[in-house]
C-alpha cells in the first residue's frame, strides 16, 4: 500500500540515494535551522529523521538572507564510501556548497564553496575516472554543467549548456544518472506551481549530447483532478529488489476550487516502469492520509524544533522542565524572531500550550514568513491576562483582544480542512481557530478569531515553505508547558 506523502508537511525538492539496503533522503529547508534534514528508510515507507547536514548557521550563511532565500533544492549522493550533499544557499548567503560525511547521520563537514555554480538545484555525478560533474539550472538559461574539483571547489572548465528541456517554463532540478551505457538527465519543468512536470533526456556520456524523450513529460498532474498537484522536482533511485522508485514534490490543495495548500510542498514516492529504455513513473497516489493523528505531548526538549535563521538553542532553553523563550522586543514580522516551530504535517492539526506570561509577552503562532503569520499572545499584569490574536497577511495586521483572569493560560491554534460538500461559506482554504482560556478554568475559553486559511497557504505567501506552528516571545521571559500537538511534526 502506498504511504504518501512519505514526508508530510513542508518537505520540498526531495533527493534520494540508496547505499546497500538503506535509502537516504534530503529536502529543502530555506530559512529554517537546523537545515537539510536526512531521513533514512529500509522499505521506502517508514522514514526516520537521523540527523541534519546544517546544524550550524555558518555552514549555510543564511542569517541575512531574505525570504524566500536560504537552503534550496539539495542533492544527496554516495561515492567512494562517502556521502555528499550539494546545495545552493540563495540570496546573500553561501551560494553553492558541497558537504561530505562518512555517515549520513553526520557530523557533516563545514562545506566547500563552488563559486563557478551561479545557479540553483546543483546535482552531483561522477564519471569512470572519478571526475565530478555538477549539473545545475540557471534561471532563464536552462540546464548547465561544469566539471569541478570537489576538494577545492575549483572549476575544471567553463560551464557548458547541457539541455534546455522541452520548451516548458523554468527547466530546473536536474539529476544525472548512469544506467548501463546510457546517461539520463531528469529535470523539472513548468515551474513549481500547477504547471510542474518531470521530463527526461538520454545521452551517451555525462556531458551529453542529450536528446529529450518523445513521450515527455513523463510525470505531471497539471490539468487533472488528481488530489496531489504541482508534481515535479523528482529524483530516481534503484531499489533493493531491482526496481526503480521516484520521489517528487507535490501539494494537496483544498477548497471548492482546490487552490490553496496550507502545508506547502511535501515529498511523495511512486514506482517506475521502464519501457523501451525510458522511465515511466506511475501517477502519485495519495496514501491513507491520517487526517487525524493522536495528540502527542511534546517533552520539554529542543529536539525536533526548528528556528528562523538561527539555531533553536539561540532562541530557547529548557529550565525546570519548561521551554523558555526570552523576547527581544520584536514579533514574527522580524527576520530573526524568537520563535521555535514544527511543521504542520496534516490538514487537521492543533497546537495547545500552557503559557506563563507573568514575566513577559508571548504565545503561539502559525508562521509562513515575516509577512504571513497568525499568533495569539498573552501578557499577565498580575490582575488580568490580556490575550491578543494577531493575523499578519501580506504585511497588513489585524488584532482581536480578550481578557482572562490572572494566572497561566492555555492557548490553541486549531485547523481543519474546509467542508467537502461545497458549503457556500467554506469555498476557500482550511479553517483556523485561535483560542485562549484560563488554565484554571477551561470554561473560560475565548475563540478570538476563526479565519480562512487560504491567506496562509503556499500559493498566497511569498515563502517557499509551508505552515510552521510553534512558540514565540516578544518581550521578557515566557514559560511554555505541556505542549500538545496533533497533526504537527
Ligand atoms: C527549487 C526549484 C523548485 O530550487 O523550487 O520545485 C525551488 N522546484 O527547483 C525551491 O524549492
Amino acid at each position: 500500500m502506498t504511504v504518501n506523502p512519505i514526508l508530510p508537511g513542508f518537505h520540498p525538492d526531495p533527493s534520494i540515494v540508496r547505499v546497500d539496503d538503506a535509502y537516504y533522503l534530503v529536502t529543502s529547508t530555506f530559512e529554517y535551522l537546523p537545515g537539510l534534514p536526512i531521513y533514512r528508510s529500509t522499505d521506502l515507507r517508514e522514514w526516520k529523521l537521523i540527523g541534519h547536514v546544517a546544524t550550524r548557521e555558518e555552514q549555510v550563511g543564511l542569517a541575512t538572507s531574505p525570504t524566500p532565500g536560504g537552503v534550496w533544492a539539495p542533492t544527496i549522493r554516495h561515492h567512494a564510501g562517502r556521502f555528499y550533499v550539494i546545495v545552493s544557499v540563495m540570496f546573500r548567503a553561501r551560494g553553492c556548497v558541497v558537504f561530505t560525511a562518512d555517515a549520513a547521520e553526520g557530523p557533516w563537514s563545514d562545506g566547500v564553496e563552488i563559486p563557478v555554480v551561479d545557479g540553483i538545484d546543483p546535482d552531483l555525478a561522477w564519471d569512470d575516472d572519478g571526475v565530478a560533474y555538477v549539473t545545475y539550472a540557471v534561471m532563464g538559461a536552462g540546464i548547465r554543467q561544469v566539471r569541478v574539483d570537489l576538494d577545492s571547489g575549483r572549476a575544471l572548465e567553463e560551464p557548458r549548456p547541457l539541455w534546455s528541456g522541452t520548451g516548458g517554463h523554468a527547466p530546473e532540478g536536474p539529476h544525472l544518472y548512469r544506467r548501463g551505457d546510457d546517461w539520463y538527465l531528469l529535470i523539472a519543468e513548468g515551474g513549481t506551481e500547477r504547471g510542474h512536470s518531470v521530463s527526461i533526456a538520454r545521452g551517451p556520456a555525462p556531458d551529453g549530447p542529450f536528446e529529450g524523450y518523445a513521450g515527455n513529460p513523463i510525470l505531471t498532474a497539471r490539468g487533472t483532478d488528481h488530489p496531489v498537484q504541482n508534481v515535479g522536482h523528482a529524483d530516481l533511485v534503484d531499489t533493493v529488489d531491482g526496481a526503480t522508485a521516484l520521489v517528487a514534490l507535490g501539494v494537496r490543495p483544498v477548497g471548492f476550487t482546490r487552490s490553496f495548500s496550507p502545508l506547502g510542498r511535501e515529498s511523495f514516492l511512486t514506482s517506475v516502469d521502464w519501457v523501451d529504455g525510458w522511465p515511466h513513473p506511475r501517477p502519485i497516489e495519495l496514501g491513507p492520509d491520517a487526517g487525524h493523528r493522536p495528540a502527542l505531548a511534546v517533552p520539554a526538549s529542543l529536539d525536533g524544533w526548528i528556528a528562523v535563521r538561527q539555531a533553536p538553542a539561540d532562541v530557547a532553553s529548557i529550565e525546570d522542565g519548561r521551554i523558555v523563550l526570552r523576547g527581544r522586543g520584536a514579533d514574527l514580522s522580524d527576520p530573526l524572531p524568537v520563535f521555535l516551530g514544527r511543521r504542520q504535517s496534516h490538514l487537521t492539526a492543533s497546537l495547545t500550550v500552557r503559557v506563563d506570561a507573568s514575566r513577559g509577552r508571548g504565545g503561539i503562532a502559525a508562521r509562513h514568513s515575516e509577512a504571513h503569520w497568525l499568533g495569539i499572545e498573552a501578557h499577565d499584569d498580575g490582575d488580568t491576562v490580556a490575550v491578543t490574536a494577531r493575523a499578519a497577511l501580506a504585511g497588513l495586521t489585524h488584532e482581536w483582544s480578550g481578557v482572562l483572569p490572572a494566572g497561566e493560560v492555555v492557548l490553541s491554534i486549531r485547523s481543519r480542512p474546509p467542508r467537502a460538500d461545497m458549503h457556500p461559506l467554506e469555498v476557500g482554504g482550511d479553517r483556523i481557530r485561535l483560542v485562549a482560556a484560563s488554565a484554571a478554568d477551561p470554561g473560560s475559553e475565548l475563540v478570538l478569531a476563526e479565519l480562512d486559511g487560504r491567506y496562509w497557504s503556499f500559493e498566497t505567501t511569498e515563502s517557499f515553505t509551508g505552515r510552521v506552528l510553534g512558540l514565540y516571545a516578544v518581550d521578557g521571559t515566557v514559560f511554555f508547558d505541556t505542549v500538545t500537538r496533533e497533526g504537527i511534526e
